[in-house]
């Protein structure tokens, strides 16, 4: 079989890149299969993309933003029609079982529809002046040209976040996909191109972080960084960018759930192995520390393994798969060395912790327990099917040990008590709070985004998704005919 070659896309051209040089990946749940062959993008492709972009913004700028909300509806039915091949070409390229890729295009579609009704929003405010006839306001008007670095985890619906956000404040993008995911970025900004996007205002290049990455997030040119992955990367983002650009970072946690003495264990069970299992781990709202009470610890334990035990491992295209692979031997290489790192600072592993004998980068479900705060599988993100169950006195200590790690994307707890739930709301440090369910599954009208190390205080989506992307200016019209002194006129 013939491997095709895929192009980038810049100044609405199909292009190689400047290298001439190509990269192949292959399907994480069967390395035997190669993908295809990609542009390994450089600075002067970085450099094309974004003069493209800077020339597009000046025309993209003036399209009435209800216009531009037309374009994203568009993409919305056709990410609609092509809802399947999608999340097909999804699992094949980086593994997450056929039902989660459906799910990941979903979500691209809430969030284009979403975005294409902010067209008739973007609103600004208006208010009182201290002066007579003089009129305050502020206006929503785009930023320029901005970078959208995604992650491979959700390889549609994140560059959906991002650049329908971007395009409906009237902004241009150029927009760099990570390695592992180019064919998922490719089919998106396919559909883009159909909908309607004028040429320049979406750029793709494809390529390696250390370079594309690092240019894109360098150049003066460019007005804000949109950034999701890890966490070290978006620190030197930050240390990169110099001043002059918005800088948004979505990056790791370690997400708890509680599960309190009087929560429905059956439910916390679901829950646990949704949000512990689910795209094998690979969430940055995974549940990855799960802090029981210690009355239900061993019966839930014993639920847990049990559970864990039955989940079938396998292609993500069979129906029966309920885990698939690890996105690369980088990342199965890490979820094994946690592992080993767990076993030795002395957690004990009562499930899982093999990789199967596959042609893909598998690793078994696993869970650590008698897990404590000081050892790294508690404190770290190991980005993999590993989950880590310590033990809590009261709700107290409980919560106490889910604020315990630098992260603080989303947490969950599951009680049937009102004023537990609602205390937890109070002083969890995350960004989400999830009750009875578990830490994965935000949806896209409502803010996303975490506290501490696990962003930059910026969210997305939801009606702040467009706070990122644009700038609230302040405007004064006075409109008394004389000069009047803000502070000493107001008598
Ligand atoms: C991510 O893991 O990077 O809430 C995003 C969820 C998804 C988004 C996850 N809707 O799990």
């Amino acid at each position: 079989m013939t491997i095709p070659t895929y192009k980038m896309y810049i100044d609405g051209k199909w292009v190689s890149s400047e290298s001439g040089e190509t990269y192949t990946r292959v399907n994480p749940a069967n390395y035997n299969e190669v993908l295809g062959k990609f542009q390994q993008g450089n600075e002067k492709d970085v450099d094309k993309a974004i003069d493209a972009a800077e020339e597009a913004f000046e025309k993209w700028r003036e399209i009435p933003p209800p216009k531009r909300g037309e374009i994203l509806l568009k993409a919305a039915q056709l990410l609609r029609q092509n809802k399947e091949e999608l999340a097909r070409i999804m699992t094949r390229e980086m593994g997450k079982v056929l039902m989660e890729a459906r799910g990941d295009v979903q979500e691209a579609i809430d969030v284009c529809e979403l975005m294409a009704g902010e067209g008739r929003r973007l609103f600004g405010r208006t208010t009182t002046s201290e002066l007579r006839d003089k009129f305050a306001m502020t206006v929503r008007l785009p930023l320029g040209v901005v970078a959208c670095i995604t992650p491979w985890n959700f390889p549609v619906a994140i560059p959906a976040w991002k650049i329908a956000a971007a395009l409906i404040c009237g902004n241009t993008v150029v927009f760099k996909p990570s390695s592992d995911t180019p064919i998922c970025a490719i089919k998106f900004v396919e559909i883009l191109e159909k909908a309607g996007v004028p040429k320049g205002v979406v750029n793709l290049v494809t390529g390696p972080g250390g370079t594309v990455g690092t240019h894109l997030v360098k150049s003066k040119k460019v007005r804000a960084v949109s950034f999701t992955g890890h966490r070290d990367t978006g620190a030197q983002i930050l240390k990169d960018a110099g001043v002059g650009k918005k800088i948004g970072l979505e990056m790791g946690s370690k997400n708890p759930i509680i599960i309190m003495d009087d929560a429905d264990l059956k439910l916390a069970l679901d829950g646990v192995i949704w949000g512990a299992f689910g795209t094998s781990g690979q969430r940055c709202t995974a549940a990855s520390r799960i802090i029981v009470h210690k009355k239900v610890k061993q019966k839930f334990e014993r639920m847990l393994i049990e559970k864990t035990k039955r989940l079938r491992i396998g292609n993500g295209l069979d129906p029966k798969t309920d885990v698939g692979p690890l996105v690369n031997k980088a990342a199965q290489d890490k979820v094994i060395g946690y592992i080993e790192i767990g076993k030795n600072e002395g957690a004990m592993l009562c499930c899982g912790g093999k990789v199967p004998k596959l042609n893909g980068w598998f690793v078994e479900p696993t869970i650590f327990t008698n897990t404590s705060s000081d050892m790294r599988i508690f404190q770290d993100e190991i980005f993999g099917p590993v989950t880590a169950l310590t033990e809590a006195r009261n709700l107290d200590d409980a919560i106490d040990l889910a604020n315990a790690v630098e992260y603080g994307l989303s947490s969950s707890i599951y009680t049937k008590d009102i004023n537990n739930a609602f205390h937890a709301i109070k002083h969890l440090e995350y960004g989400i709070t999830y009750v009875n369910a578990p830490t994965i599954g935000a949806e896209v009208h409502l803010p996303f985004g975490g506290a501490k190390a696990s962003g930059s205080g910026w969210k997305e989506v939801g009606w702040t998704g467009t706070e990122f992307f644009s700038e609230e200016k302040t405007v004064f019209i006075d409109h008394s005919g004389k000069l009047q002194r803000a502070q000493i006129d107001i008598g």
